[in-house]
C-alpha cells in the first residue's frame, strides 16, 4: 500500500476481542486515532509526488533520507499507521497460548522460555514512560530482539522489523482499565494471533533461518 494510504480493515468486529479490549476502545482507536494518522500521512506527503509510490514501511526505513520539512510528520503519522496496522493484524478473538515452529524455538533460543520472553515484553511495556509501544523485533541479522519506543516511533527507522506489538497509549486501554497498564498487558496475550507473529518472523528472518 502506497499514498493516499487508506485506513487498514480490523478484520474482525469492534467487539470481537472483549472482554480483554472493549468494543468502544476498539471503535476509537480504530475510527478515530488509525484514521487519523492515516489523513495527517496523506497530508504530509501530500506535495512530495516523488514519494507516493512507497509503502510505509519504507518510508520509515528511509525516514534519514526524506526531506526535513516532513521528516517529523512521516516519523509521527507514518509511525502512527504502520504500528496500528501491525496492531490490529496481530490481533484475533481467541488467539492460541503460545507460537509453536520456527517462533517458538526462537523464542527459547533467545530468553531461554517462552514464559521468560513474557515476563520481559510484559515488563518492558509496562515500564515505557508515557506514551509508545513494546515490541519484539527482528534485527538485521534474523535474532529477536525486545524492547519499547515512544510515542509512535517504529523499530523500522533504527532497522529492526516489528512482528509483536502492543500499544501502550492510555487511548488504548483507558476505558476499561484507566491507570491499570499491567492488566491490560496480562489481557493482551489472550488475543494475540501467533500464526501472524510467526508469518510475520518467517518473513522477517528470511535468509538467516536454517532450521
Ligand atoms: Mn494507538
Amino acid at each position: 500500500m502506497a499514498y493516499p494510504f487508506q485506513l487498514p480493515e480490523l478484520g474482525y468486529a469492534h467487539d470481537a476481542l472483549e472482554p480483554h479490549i472493549d468494543a468502544r476502545t476498539m471503535e476509537i482507536h480504530h475510527g478515530k486515532h488509525h484514521a487519523g494518522y492515516t489523513a495527517k500521512l496523506n497530508a504530509a506527503l501530500e506535495g512530495h509526488g516523488s514519494l507516493h509510490g512507497f509503502s510505509a514501511e519504507k518510508l520509515l526505513r528511509a525516514i534519514h533520507s526524506l526531506p526535513a520539512e516532513i521528516r517529523g510528520a512521516v516519523r509521527d503519522n507514518g509511525g502512527g499507521f504502520h504500528n496500528h496496522a501491525l496492531f490490529w493484524d496481530i490481533l484475533t478473538p481467541g488467539g492460541s497460548d503460545a507460537p509453536t515452529g520456527k517462533l517458538a524455538a526462537a523464542i527459547d533460543a533467545t530468553f531461554g522460555s517462552f514464559g521468560t520472553f513474557k515476563e520481559k515484553f510484559q515488563g518492558t511495556a509496562a515500564g515505557q514512560f508515557g506514551s509508545g509501544w513494546g515490541w519484539l523485533c527482528v534485527d538485521a541479522m534474523g535474532g529477536l530482539s525486545c524492547f519499547g519506543t515512544a510515542n509512535q516511533d517504529s523499530p523500522l527507522m533504527t532497522g529492526f522489523t516489528p512482528i509483536l506489538g502492543v500499544d501502550v497509549w492510555e487511548h488504548a486501554y483507558y476505558l476499561s482499565y484507566q491507570n491499570r497498564r499491567p492488566e491490560y498487558l496480562a489481557a493482551f496475550w489472550n488475543v494475540v494471533n501467533w500464526d501472524r507473529v510467526a508469518s510475520r518472523y518467517e518473513a522477517a528472518a528470511g535468509g538467516w533461518l536454517t532450521a
